[in-house]
């Protein structure tokens, strides 16, 4: 088994990437199946536990405050009401639970110390439990690694160069600092991105430059093609091609060879057959119930059909990493330090960006 590369270059990724697509497949393929089982793929649920309102600027988000659009936002849900979820899903074949928070980045108080509880709960219920609430400080990160928490997602979305296109109220460096905070634990690390938000293919060989030089590479990459929401900066953005999608996940497999690779946003609209050539190019996970976070995502048992169809099972729980162990809140070894993290701002704006904000606080108006 050849050993995992962390010096990939941006050149030989869009080699790689621009390969004649039997040869990409056939190479993806044969490397999906020195570190894999091509007949499982992982299934985690997502749960959005506080939807909207969010004070940043990511262009291709619904839930960002400054956008409008049509999203029904919610206050943080009560632990009895994510556990109830949650068995729900495990009843459904998931073997992972993702929590989104509309967060900038967490706060400690009571509504931290209240997912502290549903991260708890849920590794009680002998699932993977994944958090995504925006930038965690050091401590933060250790009090979830304390309540059993199994990963973290915090995405890098694109390159370093076209992140400054899509959002201006943080910085790529702020992001790979939470992941730097989040390495410091055992919890594991899930960062991916999207395409199809008018990036370059070379912008895309650029975030798997980030991803695949992290020493460790994440444990997961999911892979978004952008849902075009309606007030969103993107919402005139073209659907990706599902050949780009089968490029892009066939790279990340190569380039990543023992990483989970989920296929995530946009595949609503994919067919079976899609689908199916991404499983073969290399992604081993999905998200998977009927919505995504604000989003329409396919009907669950659809997808076991598609399992059933393709010969493929869903993975247990825990075979990647073993089961942390939960520590009681009143055991914890952390404080509660009342930190705000830092985050770098950079003083620009983005054209597009302004324009959708404009435009909906006229909307708002009329
Ligand atoms: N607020 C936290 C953050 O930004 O890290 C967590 C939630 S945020 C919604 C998680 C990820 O969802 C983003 O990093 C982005 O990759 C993905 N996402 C959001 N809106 C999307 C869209 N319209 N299409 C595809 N992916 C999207
Ligand atoms: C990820 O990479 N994709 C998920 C999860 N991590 C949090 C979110 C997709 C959101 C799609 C748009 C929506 O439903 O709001
Ligand atoms: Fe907020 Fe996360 Fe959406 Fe950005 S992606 S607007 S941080 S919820």
């Amino acid at each position: 088994m050849e050993s995992i590369r962390n010096n990939w270059t941006k050149e030989e990724i869009l080699e790689v990437y621009n390969k004649p697509l039997m040869e990409l497949l056939y190479d993806a393929a044969t490397v999906h199946r020195q570190y894999h089982d091509p007949n499982t793929v992982q299934v985690s649920t997502l749960l959005s536990i506080k939807t909207g309102g969010c004070p940043e600027d990511c262009g291709y988000c619904p839930q960002a405050a400054r956008y409008h659009t049509d999203i029904e936002g919610n206050d943080l849900m009560s632990v009895q009401q994510v556990k109830a979820q949650a068995l729900r899903a495990k009843a459904s074949g998931s073997s992972r639970v993702c929590m989104g928070a509309a967060w900038r980045n967490v706060k400690d108080g009571p509504e931290f110390n209240q997912v502290l509880e549903m991260v708890r709960t849920i590794n009680k219920l002998d699932m993977e439990v994944c958090c995504t609430l925006g930038m965690v400080t050091e401590n933060q990160a250790k009090r979830l690694a304390e309540a059993g928490l199994y990963a973290y997602n915090h995405n890098l979305d694109t390159s370093e160069e076209y992140y400054k296109e899509v959002i201006s109220t943080r910085g790529y460096e702020d992001r790979l600092e939470t992941i730097e905070n989040v390495r410091k634990t055992n919890v594991t690390v899930c960062s991916g991105g999207i395409i199809g938000m008018g990036e370059s293919v070379e912008d895309r060989a650029g975030m798997l430059v980030a991803l695949s030089t992290l020493s460790p590479q994440p444990e997961s990459v999911p892979i978004n093609a952008l849902v075009a929401v309606e007030g969103t900066p993107m919402e005139e953005e073209k659907p990706v091609e599902i050949w780009e999608m089968i490029r892009m996940v066939a790279t990340t497999r190569i380039v990543m060879p023992k990483t989970q690779v989920r296929l995530s946003a946009g595949r609503t609209e994919m067919n079976r057959e899609g689908q199916a050539m991404c499983f073969f190019a290399g992604a081993n996970s999905i998200f998977a119930g009927d919505k995504l976070l604000t989003t329409p995502n396919p009907d669950v048992n659809e997808d076991m059909e598609m399992f059933k169809q393709l010969g493929l099972q869903p993975q247990k729980a825990f075979v990647k990493a073993p089961q942390p162990e939960t520590i009681e809140a009143a055991d914890s070894q952390f404080e509660s330090l009342g930190e705000k993290p830092k985050w770098t701002r950079p003083e620009h704006t983005i054209e597009r960006n302004e324009a959708a904000k404009q435009k909906s606080s006229l909307a708002a108006k009329e």
